[in-house]
């Protein structure tokens, strides 16, 4: 799968681009099918995600559930969001040389379930060198505009970095700092984006797009996972610790290791060898 110059230019000026019919189905379908065992604790690996927010027995069942590195937790998760394709697409629409995988997400919307508020994702960047980001988010399940997909605020990668948001979890207002932030520079008027894609679609986005998502008022489920790529010769920021992530920092070294943070494609052939044998 390459971009063309066109899908480029369009991200380039949205700050998103959707792609129809990326992740082939019986791909889509395994990922789908691991949801019950993951949110559940069963990891095909053994290896227990990185966040696991919503777990079976635990959680509300109003909360949307998220996994973050499902990948190391499960390989048909790992089979899509460790593509050498969106690597190389995220590279081509950021114009960077490569890309690697900062983290992924795994989220599960059951119908009824509550937002996620809108926020900017390299606005949880400031331990990564340099700060940016770009996703894919892959639909497995098909998406409507009132079964709680996502949605994107256009152009607004064109606005600062805003701080973190309050709550990003089921917060009682869901575009609350989105629209405070829209006010500061003008463009309260600015047009929000439904991501409607077939299952297997992907949805592009830049790091400092706005975007959140609503309760899901539709009937059926909203499944996804989400490919979150930073440059390829990203490094950790010194003297800034990542929560979660800087636990991945070795001691007098700002570099990133491939086994927590895979390549995934470089202009010049440096996707990680490891990943191969991991998703044979
Ligand atoms: O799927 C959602 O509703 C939120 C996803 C998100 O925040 C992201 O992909 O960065």
């Amino acid at each position: 799968m390459e971009l063309s110059q066109a899908q480029i230019e369009q991200f380039r000026e949205d700050g998103f681009l959707f792609v129809e019919g990326f992740v082939e189905l019986p791909l889509v379908e395994r990922a789908g099918a691991r949801f019950e065992a993951l949110f559940g604790g069963a990891f095909e690996t053994g290896l227990q995600p990185d966040e696991w927010n919503w777990q079976a027995g635990r959680d509300s069942p109003e909360l949307t559930r998220q996994i973050c590195n499902g990948w190391k937790a499960d390989r048909a998760v790992a089979r899509i969001v460790l593509r050498e394709d969106i690597g190389r697409a995220c590279a081509k629409l950021m114009d960077w040389p490569g890309a690697r995988i900062n983290q992924d997400n795994v989220i599960w919307k059951p119908p009824g379930a509550k937002s996620l508020g809108f926020h900017q994702d390299d606005s949880y960047q400031d331990w990564v060198e340099p700060a940016q980001m770009v996703s894919a988010w892959i639909a497995l399940d098909d998406t409507t505009a009132d079964g709680g997909t996502l949605l994107y605020a256009k152009g607004s990668h064109r606005w600062p970095v805003a701080p973190p948001i309050a709550q990003f979890h089921a917060p009682d207002d869901f575009t609350l700092e989105f629209r405070q932030a829209a006010e500061e520079v003008g463009e309260g008027d600015c047009t929000l984006v439904p991501v409607v894609l077939r299952k297997g679609g992907v949805a592009f986005h830049h790091g400092r797009t706005w975007h959140g998502s609503g309760p899901n008022h539709g009937e059926a489920p909203r499944r996804s996972v989400v490919a979150h790529c930073m440059r390829a010769d990203a490094r950790f920021r010194e003297g800034k610790v990542g929560t979660i992530y800087g636990r991945y920092k070795r001691f007098g070294s700002t570099e990133m290791e491939e086994s927590f943070f895979p390549v995934l494609w470089t202009e010049d052939g440096g996707r990680s060898a490891f990943l191969d044998d991991y998703l044979a």
